[in-house]
């Protein structure tokens, strides 16, 4: 008897085993809606999130607006809704306006993971807040990257002069976070003044008469931080154009081959990569976790890459150099 009770205990054990099996035979849809698809940081965070999905043998749909824009973004995720994909990987826009839209994803029974940018304060699964209903966070560090900004800018002006910030639009969160990591570290430099931030909507040429225009007002502008890969294009051809490479210093976040070009002709002191594939790769991960009967973190930090003049032909920092 006690032999035949151990048997029956096995094979239950055995069933319990076999249905993660089970359920690793679905093919699930994982959507990746990014912040706009042309942008060379989202098709790099697609790489990745196409590698993982190749992993766990799901399939992943990119579907996305032309522009960084919520007003563009919400019909794309309601049409992606609509075809009910297993789980949404999303870099919402806004912190504000796609909170009620991606509450109708949920209320769908459909997970949400936030990508890149967050809705809400990005502190999810706490039971406060009515933006707490994403799975995870799956992002960069974005007030450490500002704060190595400005770092690196104050050693490029010998911690001394005008900057500013050449910025997208208030609201994201992303480029929020860097502003504020960038004017806090920038407190340690007395003699430093950060003057008005310029929003460029994500416009390299307007981020670049914007620059032209402030430095026509400050002669003595010592510097530029673009907190995102346009704000910094912009911000450098700007500086070009102006005829003050070299003089007026350059820290840029993400790395596009472009910026990394301006690097090595000496327009850009230092940029910030982060890792979109990286980001992709374990957004589809964190959801295949969660269907698959896992739990997973809140929130998980990827990492960055500093790039200048010194690393930027390495094999293993050019390897971050993002993918158009
Ligand atoms: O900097 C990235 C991304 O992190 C940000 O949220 C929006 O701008 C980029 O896509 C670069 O254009």
């Amino acid at each position: 008897r006690k032999l035949l009770t151990a048997l029956a205990a096995l094979a239950i054990g055995a069933s319990v085993l076999a249905a993660p099996a089970q359920a690793q035979d679905k093919k699930y849809t994982i959507a990746l809606i990014p912040g706009l698809t042309t942008d060379a940081f989202y098709i790099s965070m697609r790489k990745g999130a196409e590698a993982a999905a190749k992993v766990v043998g799901a399939e992943l749909v990119f579907q996305g607006a032309p522009d960084f824009n919520p007003v563009t973004q919400t019909p794309v995720l309601d049409a992606v809704i609509a075809r009910k994909p297993d789980a949404i990987l999303i870099a919402p826009t806004d912190k504000v306006q796609l909170v009620q839209p991606l509450k109708k994803a949920a209320d769908a029974g459909i997970p949400v993971i936030t990508v890149d940018t967050f809705i809400g304060t990005g502190k999810y699964q706490t039971g406060a807040g009515d933006a707490d209903f994403p799975l995870s966070y799956v992002a960069s560090d974005n007030i450490l990257g500002g704060r190595i900004a400005a770092r690196a800018l104050a050693k490029a002006i010998d911690e001394k002069g005008k900057v500013y910030v050449s910025n997208v639009k208030p609201g994201i969160s992303t480029t929020d976070q860097r502003e504020e990591g960038f004017k806090d570290e920038m407190k340690n430099y007395p003699n430093i003044t950060v003057l008005e931030t310029q929003f460029n909507d994500n416009d390299a040429n307007k981020a670049a008469s914007q620059m032209q225009s402030v430095f026509a007002r400050n002669p003595d502008l010592a510097g530029v931080f673009g907190a995102n890969l346009f704000s910094a294009l912009g911000a450098a051809n700007g500086v070009q154009q102006a005829g003050q490479s070299g003089k007026v210093r350059v820290a840029a976040f993400d790395a596009p081959a472009s910026i990394v070009d301006n690097i090595k002709s000496g327009l850009v002191d230092i940029a910030i990569a982060q890792h979109p594939a990286e980001i992709g790769y374990f957004g589809v991960l964190s959801a295949y976790a969660h269907l698959t009967g896992q739990s997973i973190p809140a929130s998980i930090g990827t990492g960055f890459t500093v790039m200048d003049k010194s690393n930027v032909d390495k094999p293993e920092v050019a390897a971050f150099i993002y993918k158009e």
